[in-house]
């Protein structure tokens, strides 16, 4: 299966800072990637951000692409390289990470409103998501909600803990971040925007558009959400204060573009 993107898509994502592209996903990919989510919950690695709490279970994980090889397949192998290319009209993608997203049925969390550029060693423009939806996602059950045109605001929100704190899952304080906005409790101020969506179908987002997601309120039905990341020309590693630990480099030099076995080169032109 291809998708072929239109100008429409690229507008509003240039616009919005977020977009749903339908069918994006074939359903032999969907069956790889299904099977690869059960192995990951039944013996997660060591980035595994997973919790249980009155409001149920959580799984969550990332980098599993470097050691699955289905994850491996889909990051590298299928066409969402050359879909973040059109989207940046760069000459150049490497994968920056993935990560999965498991609100089990009866779910009740809310994923928190953040944006992510500030939890990731970079610094530049062209960095987008795409979050792949496995099971049919709607505001019942935890569909992702973003403020539009957010992504345009140039404000650097300081990372915080979703769900319970573990190691890796702490963010030392920088003074230059701001802290969000309860956005929650004032949600008639902002230009919230979310689509449902089928299996195979997933939201494109840019790396500074602010998003959150409901809690999963079905007693049958799971969320399951597998977002992989990309990055352009114009990126280039950064250390500061308040980064995610697993995606710092021992190899790179800050200001030096990411191209490295972490952070592969998966199109290069010219
Ligand atoms: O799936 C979720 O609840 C959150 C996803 C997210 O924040 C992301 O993919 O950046």
């Amino acid at each position: 299966m291809s998708y072929t993107v239109c100008q429409a898509d690229i507008d509003a994502f240039n616009a919005d800072g977020a977009v749903p592209l339908r069918g994006v996903i074939s359903a032999e990919q969907l069956e790889k990637l299904a099977a690869a989510i059960e192995d990951d919950i039944r013996e997660p690695g060591p980035f595994f951000h997973g919790y249980e709490s009155d409001e149920g279970r959580f799984h969550g994980n990332l980098r599993l692409w470097e050691t699955h090889p289905a994850f491996r397949e889909i990051c590298l192998d299928s066409q969402l390289p050359a879909l973040a290319q059109a989207f940046f009209g760069s000459n150049k993608i490497n994968l920056l990470y993935d990560q999965l997203f498991v609100k089990e049925a009866a779910m009740g969390q809310r994923t928190r409103w953040h944006n992510d550029q500030p939890y990731w060693p970079i610094r530049g423009w062209q960095v987008l998501s795409f979050w792949i939806a496995l099971d049919k996602t709607t505001a019942e059950n935890g569909r992702l909600e973003f403020i539009r045109g957010s992504h345009r605001w140039n404000r650097w929100f300081q990372p915080e803990t979703f769900g319970k704190t573990t190691a890796i899952s702490q963010y030392e304080r920088n003074p230059e971040f701001e802290d969000i906005p309860d956005i929650e409790a004032d949600r008639a101020s902002y230009e919230i925007i979310s689509w449902d969506l089928e299996p195979g179908d997933v939201y494109l987002f840019h790396a500074m558009t602010v998003h959150g997601a409901g809690g999963n309120s079905l007693q049958t039905r799971r969320r399951r959400g597998y977002t992989i990341r990309y990055i352009g020309d114009d990126v280039v590693y950064d250390v500061r204060p308040g980064l995610s630990k697993p995606l710092l480099s021992d190899e790179l030099v800050p200001g030096q573009p990411l191209d490295s076995d972490r952070y592969p080169v998966l199109i290069a032109e010219r």
